[in-house]
């Protein structure tokens, strides 16, 4: 990333002498700082259908699915829904939360940021749907790319590659289809070594001829660390999952497969000896409604300290993390604060609302200064970076003047060079930072 300043000689800098002059550099150097997005659930133009994009996509996003629901007539079931097409989902979805209510919620809000910047306000004035729909499918995937990673100020994203997902596995073996990894760099997602999901782990060795056994799903995983050239594996931690103590792995036979063999014989050495980080996402509960299918999970607190003695037991590896739980945030950051190779990162879901966003960034700044990522999308759907990054840059670039006005009273001299360099690092400078460290 190359944080900017690096070149401008303090005494060429612009000094900022008043509250106003900071605050006023502080909001434009967030709303223009190009973002690095350590987490989506995107993909590139050439994987097909698994590319979610335009009107009909953004308003069946899960978020809004689960809030139909709380809305809608019993004898409209999720089954019944889901049954619909895609449209006449969208359709239910707009009617309920755009026009029998205000779309006030932060999912319907953002969906009503992207149209707006995407030019088509004067549709949205109207509620034309229909008109709405017709502008996308003017659209191209590879323009609309183009357009949303510019209006978005993107400068990559890390999106979400599952090795068990035949659907996924498809674009990548046993060819794998060539696309924009300046933009779209990969995350290899293990969720089902935590969950100790030996069927989906069983299907994707048998894919490749592998052995069912340890050492077969380390082979397994080298041979797509080889195909995807993932930055970092992630994994959501199952609520149940504690630290497997060096006594309980001693109860373990070698050929024992469980979510704990799978995490300190396979995931960990395997990290450590390839050098990928580990991203882990705590706190989360799946499902807590199978009804509403992607919208069914929800979120549960769980012990910090199982992140903390895997940082303190594997110094060599290093964690990237978030949590769900609101209530998690503060001692995440503390623990943050004592681990050099912990980086924390983004609000994550059921935290990625203003109210939240502006607490945990308050906390985290007093706490860790510039040494964390601000924020991530988790977008879904292409065209979401674009409110969720604005959504999320209103907040955090709040929050940022506060910190930098009292900066400014407690005597500190402050140049808009060097906040540029801060925010830079907020916005995914520190993470390739951590990346590199
Ligand atoms: O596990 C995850 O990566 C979560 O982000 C889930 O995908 C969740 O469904 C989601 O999209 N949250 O925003
Ligand atoms: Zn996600």
């Amino acid at each position: 990333m190359g944080l900017s300043n690096q070149s401008v000689p303090k005494g060429h800098q612009t000094p900022l002498k008043s509250e106003e002059a900071i605050r006023s550099a502080v909001k434009n150097l967030v709303e223009e700082v190009h973002v690095v997005d350590v987490h989506t659930h995107l993909f590139p133009p050439n994987h097909g259908k698994l590319m979610l994009w335009g009107i009909d996509e953004l308003l069946t996003y899960h978020y809004l699915v689960a809030e139909y629901f709380i809305t809608a007539p019993a004898t409209i079931t999720p089954e019944k829904f889901f049954a619909l097409e895609k449209q006449a989902q969208a359709d239910l979805v707009w009617d309920s939360l755009f026009i029998q209510r205000s779309p006030i919620s932060e999912a319907c809000r953002g969906v009503i940021t992207t149209l707006t910047e995407l030019g088509l306000g004067e549709l949205v004035e109207r509620r034309d749907l229909n008109e709405v729909r017709k502008w996308f499918a003017k659209q191209t995937p590879e323009g609309y790319v183009d357009k949303v990673f510019e209006l978005a100020k993107i400068k990559y994203v890390l999106t979400t590659n599952i090795p068990f997902e035949k659907k996924e596995t498809v674009h990548w073996y046993p060819k794998a289809k060539e696309f924009d990894t300046h933009r779209f760099q990969t995350g290899l997602r293990v969720d089902q070594l935590l969950t100790g999901n030996w069927e989906s782990i069983k299907e994707a060795l048998d894919e490749m001829g592998i052995e069912h056994t340890i050492e077969g799903v380390k082979k397994l995983l080298e041979k797509w660390i080889t195909i995807m050239k993932p930055k970092y594996f992630m994994a959501a931690v199952p609520p149940t999952l504690e630290f497997p103590s060096d006594e309980e792995m001693s109860t373990y036979a070698p050929s024992t497969i469980n979510s704990a063999t799978l995490l300190r014989r396979v995931l960990l050495p395997l990290a450590e000896q390839h050098h990928l980080p580990i991203a882990l996402k705590f706190d989360s509960v799946r499902p807590i409604n199978p009804a509403l299918r992607e919208g069914g999970d929800g979120v549960v607190t769980t012990k910090v300290s199982t992140l903390q003695k895997l940082c303190l037991n594997y110094p060599k590896v290093k964690f990237l993390a978030t949590f769900l739980a609101r209530v998690n945030q503060h001692e995440l950051c503390v623990l943050a604060n004592k681990f050099g190779n912990l980086h924390i990162y983004g609000c994550w879901w059921y935290c990625n609302n203003p109210s939240i966003v502006e607490e945990i960034t308050r906390i985290r700044v007093e706490l860790l200064g510039t040494a964390f990522t601000s924020q991530h999308s988790d977008a879904r759907v292409l065209d979401q970076l674009i409110y969720k990054w604005k959504h999320s840059k209103a907040v955090i670039g709040g929050v940022l003047q506060d910190m930098y006005v009292k900066l400014f009273h407690a005597g500190w001299s402050l140049t808009r060079e060097e906040i540029q360099r801060d925010v830079e690092r907020l916005f995914g400078g520190a993470y390739e930072e951590f990346m590199e460290k």
